[in-house]
């Protein structure tokens, strides 16, 4: 009876070679620019953060679009208090004070419409996909 099996022994040689394939491959994906749709694509599982200001009574950017797994920080920039505060109840900030901030991840895709409950025409949304 032979000591290797000649079929195993082939069966084996094949794991190296599709992990050398792959090993070559991976650099190629890294390699893709970082600009336009692939960055946008590459969002989704980064969590990346983004910035809105509030000041002189707005949300800057009104509308912002964001990938789920996404940071979001309000930074208050006035000098009185304000909320950020979803008009469907999904989120509140409660008040943030000035100079203060207030951070959510966003996890749910949705579009999200919120106010400053404490002005009522402050108004933006929160676009998650
Ligand atoms: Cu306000």
């Amino acid at each position: 009876m032979p000591h290797r099996d000649p079929l195993a022994s082939a069966r084996g040689n094949r794991v190296p070679m599709l992990i050398a394939s792959l090993a070559l491959a991976l650099p190629l994906i890294g390699a893709t620019p970082l600009t336009g749709r692939a960055a946008q694509h590459s969002s989704r599982t980064g969590g990346h953060a983004h910035t809105v200001i509030i000041e002189s009574m707005s949300f800057t950017p009104r509308v912002l679009v964001v990938h789920r797994g996404d940071r979001i920080t309000w930074i208050n920039k006035d000098p009185f208090p304000h909320t950020v505060t979803s008009a469907a109840g999904k989120f509140d900030s409660h008040e943030i004070s000035p100079d203060a901030s207030w951070t959510y991840v966003a996890r749910k895709a949705g579009e999200y419409h919120y106010v400053c409950t404490l002005h009522v025409t402050m108004k933006g949304v929160l676009e998650v996909r």
